[in-house]
Parts: C-alpha cells; structure tokens; sequence
C-alpha cells in the first residue's frame, strides 16, 4: 500500500439494507498513521456502524472509503484483514487455547511476541495465572474467562497481528479507569506507526486523541481536539459533562 493505514472517507452514507432512514450521513475524515481519531457520540449515533464501514462487513451506500489511498473496493479481503485490525464492541474468542486465540491473524508470531502483546493489553497477569498459560483452554465465546479479560485478550490479539490500522470499538469501557488508562500508555509505542480509530464512551479515553469526531444521529456535528471541542460544541460539552 502506498501510505498504509490511512482511513479516508469522503462523503460516506450508509443505511441497513431495507431500512428507511440512513444511519450515517456525509461523513468525511482522515484517520493518519502516527494518529489516534476518536470517535465519541450518544448510543445510536452510528459509531459501530462507521467503523464496521471499514472492513468492508457492509459497503458504503454513497460516497468512498480508501485505505492507504486505494478504494476499499479495489482491495482484496485478504489485503484488508492483513492491514486491519478490528477490536469489535462485542469482542468474541473461540474454543481453542489462549494462543490459538491470539495467533487468528498472526499465524507466525513466536510466544515472545504473543507475551509482548498480552503485556500491552495488561492482560499478561491473569494468563499468567491460568494453569497451562498460553495453552490453557478458552470454551466457544469465550465465556470462561471474565468480559473485561475477553476485551483484553482480543486486544492482544489485534495487536499480534501487527496491522497498520486498528480499530477499537468500545474496547476500553469495561475497564477501571486506571487499567485503560495503563493499557492506552502502553499502547502508543507498538502502534506508534499505525492508524488508530477508537470508539469510546468516557471522555476521559480519548482526551488525549489527534483529533475527535463527535457523531450524533449519524452526523459528524463537531470535530477537534479535546479542547478545541470543550470551546467549540455544545454537544461535546453535554457528553463531557453526563
Ligand atoms: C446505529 C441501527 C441501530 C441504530 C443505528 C449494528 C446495527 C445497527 N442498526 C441496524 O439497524 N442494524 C445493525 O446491524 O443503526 O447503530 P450503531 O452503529 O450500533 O450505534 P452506536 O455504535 O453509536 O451505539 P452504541 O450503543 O454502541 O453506543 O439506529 O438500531
Ligand atoms: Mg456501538
């Protein structure tokens, strides 16, 4: 790819098929590599929607979406699911150990690197402590550990994969402050080169973000930096203080 990891949409609208009204409307922005954008708006807004725009598990209805300069639509999936990874808001493991969890994506990667990643996901402890560790079994769903470690362990898996883009939707909120605070300082080195879209619900996760797209009802209605935002819009505003 020629500047891999950009996420450009240019005047993207998206409505569910058969649905009347459409969920995201004309939305332009760029997400750059070296780059957190945030993405912050009430439940409804369309925040999962925009992002799932991403890999492709649905199409635009109007308008482009390019990574690294090329159309989504001229990538291969094999090409996009090697560039991105995306941490769904409702993250899901599958029956097999810890390590075939983290190794979907990154086939190759040695126990050192899966160890790395763990590390930054703060989720090394508890897998630490399971007997068999990398090889200690997770049942389908994953409902044998608990949601906070799932998040954690399939941030680690997103960042196994080593992509040039990440996508994280809500994948900090089930966390202590202090633990996604930790987890996010840890983050910046080993995605220092990648872009870096995260979907949050406190405020506080994303202050320190490039840039922050304030959605409501499927509309980019703000955008800027947290205290550009704190300046400029009345419902960024609303969102810090709720
Ligand atoms: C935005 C509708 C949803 C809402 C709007 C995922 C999904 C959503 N919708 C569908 O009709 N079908 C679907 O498969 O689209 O929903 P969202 O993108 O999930 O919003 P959000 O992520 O900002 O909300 P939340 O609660 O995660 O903060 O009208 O019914
Ligand atoms: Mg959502």
């Amino acid at each position: 790819l020629p500047t891999p990891g950009t996420v450009e949409f240019k005047n993207v609208s998206f409505g569910y098929p058969g649905a009347e009204a459409p969920v995201l409307n004309d939305i332009s922005f760029t997400a750059k590599p070296g780059q957190t954008t945030a993405i912050i708006g009430s439940t409804g807004a369309g925040k999962t929607t925009l992002l799932n725009l991403i890999p492709r598990l649905y199409d635009a209805t109007e308008g482009e979406i390019l990574i690294g300069g090329v159309p989504l639509a001229e990538l291969g999936r094999d090409t996009i699911s090697r560039n991105i990874s995306a941490v769904p808001q409702r993250p899901y493991l599958f029956s097999g150990t810890i390590g075939s969890n983290l190794r979907f994506g990154a086939q190759n990667a040695t126990e050192e690197e899966l160890w790395e990643a763990l590390k930054v996901a703060q989720a090394d402890g508890f897998v630490a402590e399971r007997e068999g560790q990398l090889d200690s079994k997770i049942s389908q769903g994953g409902t044998n550990v608990s949601g906070g470690q799932r998040q954690r362990l399939c941030i680690a898996r997103a960042l196994a994969a080593k992509p040039s883009t990440y996508l994280f939707d809500d994948s900090f909120s089930a966390l202590d402050v202090n633990t996604d605070a930790r987890l996010r300082a840890a983050l910046a080195e080993p995605t220092k080169d990648a872009a870096v879209i995260i979907v949050a619900q406190r405020v506080s996760t994303i202050t320190g973000a490039d840039q922050i797209l304030v959605l409501d009802h499927g509309e980019i209605v703000a955008r800027g930096t947290h205290e550009q935002l704190l300046e400029t819009s009345e419902t960024y505003q609303e969102i810090v203080a709720s």
